[in-house]
């Protein structure tokens, strides 16, 4: 583990010391990082006004060192393993906990394993955990059944490990900093905040940090949370377990969320909602962001804006709300879903006039 501040790090801080007085951080907390957090608020006004949402801004977690939202409470979780004295964690993953997990833990020098359910990990996602010497296992089953199996490894006594997954606290902990950030870089809170829902954790986080950030006179509000699931993979919207997800989100793949009551607590108190976009919804989401904003996030984060998309047609947003939608993971994380939903490449020969051919120009 490493002390050294870099030029990037000082006009980029560690999340850590930048709330630091929010965080269960002590002296004995390792000062890790590897620059996670201070993601960019971008003004999405084309995409926003064509969709009915002109105030619409995307908080772009897939800037974050390993390319998604997971690094803000990986950061925290793994430190305070460290300081707990573990020399290894585990965790289930729809692919982005676990590029994370295999991060942290191999900058903190600890052994990191990763349970995985087979063919529904974007490769980005799976490199990522492979080439950072995490031990990944791949199950013939779903996520839900991945989580169960490492809750069972956690407990096993003659091989201590600790777990990573978003029912660790410290996850929670420093997921709730995006919404700090939020709060800091518009002045105030959004009257919406809307965001992808898989195993419910950091819809859960969000609303902990909006409401922390509101009770320490940061803002004066909070906004209405609103969750967007795939539709065929929303219990939460069904009101009950899904026995067997399925959507090209692969990262919100999950039927039975670990903080389901959280999420559920988290859309009544902020008067949200949770409700489900289809697949081709958040695939029009997902090339829009690219193609209007310049913005590549990976299929699950556009769930967000699919979401403000279907709830303006709808007539249920105010045009004149400030709107936040959290895109949560990097669009390189999925090529194959962006090659299959960009256009092809247009090839000629090596001369100006076979190229003109090509552009149509001639
Ligand atoms: C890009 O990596 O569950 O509702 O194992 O990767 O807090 O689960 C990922 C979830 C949204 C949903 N967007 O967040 C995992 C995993 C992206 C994600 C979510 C995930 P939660």
């Amino acid at each position: 583990m490493t002390d050294s501040v870099t030029a990037g790090a000082i006009a980029r801080p560690r999340l850590m010391e930048r709330y630091r007085r929010f965080l269960p951080i002590t002296e004995a907390t390792p000062a890790l990082t590897l620059g996670e957090g201070s993601t960019p608020l971008v003004h999405a006004g084309r995409l926003g006004t064509t969709i009915g949402a002109p105030n619409l801004y995307l908080k772009v977690e897939g800037q974050n060192p390993t390319g998604s939202f997971k690094d803000r409470g990986m950061v925290v979780a793994v430190a305070k393993a460290v300081e707990a004295g573990a020399r290894a964690v585990v965790c289930a993953s729809t692919g982005n906990t676990s590029a994370s997990a295999a991060a942290y833990g191999a900058h903190a020098g600890l052994e990191v394993i990763v349970i995985l359910p087979k063919g529904h990990i974007a490769l980005g996602k799976l490199v990522a955990a492979l080439i950072a010497g995490a031990r990944v296992v791949a199950i013939d089953g779903n996520f839900d059944q991945a989580l169960h199996i490492v809750r069972g490894l956690a407990e096993q006594d003659d091989h201590p490990v600790t777990l990573v997954n978003s029912v660790n606290p410290f996850r929670l902990e420093g997921q709730k900093t995006a919404a700090f950030e939020i709060c800091d870089d518009l002045g105030r809170a959004p009257d919406v905040l809307a965001i992808p829902v898989g195993n419910a954790g950091n819809i859960s986080a969000y609303w902990a940090g909006f409401r922390e950030y509101a009770d320490a006179g940061h803002a004066t509000s909070t906004p209405a949370m609103w969750g967007f699931q795939a539709a065929g993979a929303a219990p939460l919207v069904l009101g009950r377990r899904v026995e067997r997800p399925e959507t090209i989100a692969t990262a919100i793949r999950i039927g039975d969320p670990a903080s389901w009551d959280k999420a559920v607590a988290a859309r009544d108190e902020s008067g949200g909602r949770i409700e489900a976009v289809t697949d081709d919804e958040i695939l029009a989401a997902y090339r829009d962001l690219a193609q209007i904003e310049g913005v590549f996030c990976e299929p699950a984060s556009a769930a967000s804006v699919a979401g403000i998309r279907k709830m303006a047609g709808a007539g249920r947003l105010d045009p004149d709300a400030t709107v936040v939608a959290v895109l949560t993971g990097h669009g390189l994380k999925d090529p194959g879903t962006a090659e299959r939903q960009a256009s092809g490449v247009l090839e000629a020969g090596p001369t100006l006039g076979a190229v003109a051919v090509a552009l149509g120009w001639s």
